[in-house]
């Protein structure tokens, strides 16, 4: 297993470099040129300037999150093979600086969500909270209405500027199925994944965040089942999945000690986090110890530990604690715990596997 951490790059993070060195065990920083629009090709010199900062401090930059997919890729519209196009640039360039990893999604206009970026714990802290009642009472058409009527409508995490521009893709959404949104899937993955094998990168796929609909929106990739088939559309080590979770742990169904064993040798990067869903499919991001959520945070590790995992891992979220005013959910302290936790579940297992043989 090798630990990541998530960079949003200076200026932009309230984590720095030399922080994120001292964390035991992490080897590299995931990173993103996060102003490119989705669909462009990334410019070699942005690309080059991040390769030098992670130099300066001695981590690598081999796993990027994300390289965003178009809409219209998505969409399936004629206008995909443009984008198609600059995306195999994209990543023949990240090759060219030792990149192994490109996590995307497939997620229809909306990364993941939430409703509360920071719901207050029972001890103070705070975390990302979602609110499954209210999501499922908003009509989509009731949430394209208020976006267009009202300049500064919002949603966590959604600048009002950036939700604007999505009220009319949500009303295009309503007329695509989960059976195209797999077509359209297996199109770009036809195209984009040999070009990663031949660069030798793995596309590593995210599950959508949470893995059910919202707002009449079709989603894949949800579970077990899903991420099979999506696995199954190209048969190449290029073309997997980043198993998050916290993401597919939203919905209690998803067994992630089945997923880590049945699709061993196809992730090249784990998420490793803890939700707490509740009755009412409520669910909030919660530490990383097991007994604090609904995932079988320790069984997981166990399952890549005897799995003979070597791809990448980060602590994926982290609550607010200790006063630390960041981004939500990448705080430096609750992660840097995380990743603790992590070790200590694969160290302890490492060590009774030697016992036994
Ligand atoms: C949630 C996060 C996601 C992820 C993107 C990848 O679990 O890991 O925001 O970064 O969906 O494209
Ligand atoms: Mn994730």
């Amino acid at each position: 297993m090798k630990m990541v951490f998530r960079w949003y790059g200076e200026g932009n993070d309230s984590v720095t470099l030399q922080q994120i060195k001292q964390i035991p065990g992490v080897e590299g920083i995931v990173w993103a040129l996060h102003d490119m629009p989705a669909g462009e090709e990334w410019p070699m010199d942005k690309i080059l300037e991040y390769k030098k900062l992670s130099d300066e401090y001695g981590l690598h930059l081999e796993v990027v999150e994300s390289v965003n997919v178009h809409e219209d890729i998505k969409l399936g519209l004629p206008t995909r093979d443009h984008y198609i196009e600059n995306y195999k640039r994209t990543i023949a360039k990240l090759a060219t600086v030792g990149v192994k990893t490109i996590c995307y999604n497939f997620m229809p206009v909306f990364d993941w969500m939430r409703t509360d970026l920071y719901k207050e714990m029972e001890d103070g802290s705070t975390a990302l909270f979602f609110d499954k009642a209210k999501i499922a009472a908003m009509e989509p058409q009731e949430l394209v209405r208020s976006i267009a009527e009202n300049p500064d409508f919002t949603m966590p995490g959604w600048e009002p500027e950036r939700l604007q521009r999505v009220g009319p893709l949500i009303e295009q959404y309503q007329q695509v199925t989960e059976e195209e949104l797999f077509e359209n899937l297996g199109y770009f993955l036809r195209e984009v994944v040999p070009v990663a094998e031949a660069h030798g990168i793995k596309m590593a796929i995210h599950p959508d965040d949470p893995p059910y609909s919202v707002f009449g929106l079709p989603r894949i990739v949800t579970s077990q089942a899903n991420i099979r088939r999506i696995l199954e559309l190209v048969d190449s080590p290029s073309n997997g999945v980043t198993l998050c979770s916290g993401s597919l742990g939203a919905n209690p169904e998803n067994d992630l000690v089945a997923m880590v064993h049945e699709f061993a040798g196809r992730i090249p990067f784990a998420h490793i986090r803890n939700v707490k869903v509740y009755p009412n499919g409520d669910f909030i991001e919660t530490s990383h110890r097991t007994s604090d959520g609904t995932v079988d945070i320790t069984g997981i590790v166990q399952a890549y530990h005897d799995t003979g995992f070597e791809g990448y891992a980060r602590p994926d979220h982290g609550r607010h604690i200790w006063n630390e005013v960041c981004r939500p959910g990448y705080g430096l302290y609750d992660r840097a715990l995380g990743i603790m936790y992590l070790w200590g579940v694969w160290d302890a297992a490492a060590r009774a596997a030697r016992r036994e043989a």
